[in-house]
């Protein structure tokens, strides 16, 4: 730790230990219950290398030439990297930012960093300097792993910016060149394996407000979400996801995503992009069975998909999550890409849902699944007070805050005593900001985020509701509803529109339309925009946040 007094960037770290850790009891139960089984990434690598030594298990496409690792050659490089790095001082407890696009590099790499007993940090490819340094600064990272540049984005040169404004970042580790090279040509060697129920990684959080805080996830965790997200979604050996949302996001990564499928002995497709053609061609050549997407990207590849040449038959389950995805959207995606669909609500901090492909097609349509596991402790609290309890429950089926605890949520959060004590509840429960509702067979509908009701007069709006409405519009392709600000109201809705390729919908006709499906008249978008594309996050969620300021701009200017 270094010892001078805290300036600039890092003047916003909060203190507090870098795991808060299960109490004893709680700890003890998923043990026993077999949720947590002791085992590490690097133990776990071990295990498939043997079992699925000669099947692929990662496919890429570096500078138009394709990659195919078989497990056994995913294993040794990880465990070149993972000597290349001890070598270079870099070992347990240190933490190593990955900032990597959808390259099949990205598996070697973050499995050497496990074996080397250090942790990785997953940043996003979408992020740039300011963020960089924060988690470099927050994390007191000792290295950044990246590629030299990818859609037109210089990385090597920001990574090195980030070294030279953070004293902690001793090494830059270039994907391609010849000191890459180099550390993973090391020779393998033994090293002892870390703690399971130790910090694995750091994860970010979706960030709402602010920057995003730092999440630590721990082998035996994260593993168990990771064995029972492969099981859920029905993967096998013969099983072939294509990633093509950033990897590093815990959807790709993890539900089922990267780790699920090599959890079943499946392989993993790389998509360098996730624009319909891109995929379509992979889902075609590489005979891909599982995919998963966000809900614009959804909508885009629906149309698409509609006047495609590519054979897209061995598409079994698309998973659709990471924001709401409404019946409207949820019940075109199956009859257009000729596959199942399966809904998936989760966090970084730990809770994933899924619609099971055994559930019924209202269900699957109109909720965000039900939890992984038995001991996922769900409470639908109090959803006006934010320092409700769990025992604050609304009475079954209606709308509420969601808390949550269990055997992969976190209890806080990195080094972030102070906000830890607003963001959980006394006795450990995460507050997911998420406003949702039971049903009785625990199934989950997510009917937006405390703070997206839209408060129009003391009449409270729902943004995904109308979103819904609107998405029902057969030219609209994508909807966002946010607030904006009104010297009477307090505040009224905007609603963006995306429309379908060449229809010109008008504001008259969106409104009208939203009005005739029966709705009260406060729910009708006081105003509304239609715009070519929605600015997004960079997991490629729509950002609202984003389109708040664009509103808030265009009032400035008249
Ligand atoms: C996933 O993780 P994060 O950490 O980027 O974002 C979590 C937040 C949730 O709290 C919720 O507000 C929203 O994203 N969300 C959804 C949703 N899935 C996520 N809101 C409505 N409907 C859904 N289906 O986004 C994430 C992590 C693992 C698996 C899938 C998504």
């Amino acid at each position: 730790m270094s010892t001078e007094p805290l300036t600039g960037p890092q003047a916003d770290a909060d203190s507090g230990p870098d795991h808060v850790p299960w109490p004893a009891e709680f700890a003890a139960h998923y043990r026993a219950a077999g949720y947590w089984r002791g085992q590490t990434f690097g133990a776990l690598l071990d295990t498939l290398a043997r079992a699925y030594a000669d099947r692929t298990a990662v496919v890429g496409e570096p500078a138009g030439d394709t990659v195919r690792w078989s497990f056994a050659e995913l294993d040794e490089r990880a465990h070149r990297i993972a000597a290349g790095l001890v070598g270079r001082g870099i070992g347990p407890g240190h933490r190593v930012l990955v900032q990597l696009p959808n390259v099949a590099e990205f598996a070697p790499v973050v499995f050497g960093v496990w074996r080397a007993g250090a942790w990785p940090v997953f940043t996003l490819p979408a992020h740039r300097e300011a963020e960089l340094r924060h988690f470099a600064t927050q994390s007191e990272a000792s290295a950044i792993v990246t590629v030299d540049r990818h859609e037109g984005h210089d990385h090597a040169a920001t990574a090195r910016a980030v070294a030279d404004a953070v004293r902690s970042v001793r090494h830059v580790l270039v994907l391609g060149t010849d000191e890459f090279a180099e550390l993973a040509a090391t020779p393998p060697r033994e090293l002892p394996d870390p703690d399971p129920s130790g910090v694995a990684f750091l994860q970010l959080s979706g960030g709402s407000t602010g920057l995003p805080k730092l999440i630590p996830r721990t082998h035996d965790d994260y593993l168990y979400s990771v064995r029972e997200s492969a099981r859920i979604c029905g993967l096998r050996p013969d099983s072939v996801y294509l990633a093509v949302l950033p990897v590093a996001h815990n959807y790709p990564l993890s539900s089922p995503g990267l780790l699920g499928a090599l959890h079943a002995g499946a392989a993993t497709v790389f998509a360098p992009r996730p624009d319909a053609d891109t995929a379509f061609r992979l889902i075609e050549s590489e005979r891909v069975t599982v995919s998963g997407v966000v809900p614009p990207l959804a909508a885009v590849w629906a149309q698409a998909a509609g006047r495609t040449a590519r054979d897209l038959s061995s598409l079994e389950v698309l998973l659709v999550g990471g924001a709401k995805c409404g019946r409207e959207l949820a019940g075109r995606l199956g009859p257009a890409l000729g596959c199942r669909v399966q809904q998936v609500f989760g966090m970084a901090e730990g809770l994933v849902c899924y619609t099971r492909l055994d559930d019924d097609p209202d269900t699957v349509l109109g909720t965000q699944g039900r939890p992984i596991s038995p001991d996922d402790e769900i409470r639908v609290v109090d959803p006006d007070d934010p320092a409700a309890s769990a025992a604050d429950e609304v009475p079954p089926g209606e709308v509420g805050a969601l808390l949550t605890r269990g055997p992969y949520t976190i209890r806080g959060y990195y080094r972030a005593a102070a906000h830890n004590a607003t963001a959980f509840t006394p006795d450990g429960f995460y507050r997911t900001g998420d406003l949702v509702r039971r049903r009785p067979s625990g199934h989950l509908e997510v009917v937006g985020r405390v703070k997206e009701q839209i408060n129009r007069g003391g009449e409270k709006v729902a943004a995904e509701e109308v979103e819904d409405h609107l998405m029902a519009h057969p030219d609209v392709l994508d909807a966002a509803v946010v607030a904006v600000s009104d010297d009477h109201l307090g505040e009224r809705t905007c609603a963006y529109v995306v429309p379908t390729d060449g229809a010109d919908p008008t504001v008259a006709d969106l409104r009208r339309f939203v009005a005739d499906r029966g709705v009260a008249a406060f729910k009708v978008p006081d105003l509304v925009r239609v715009v070519a594309e929605f600015p997004v996050t960079g997991v490629g969620k729509t950002s609202k946040r984003e389109l708040r300021v664009a509103l808030a701009a265009h009032a400035e200017n008249g």
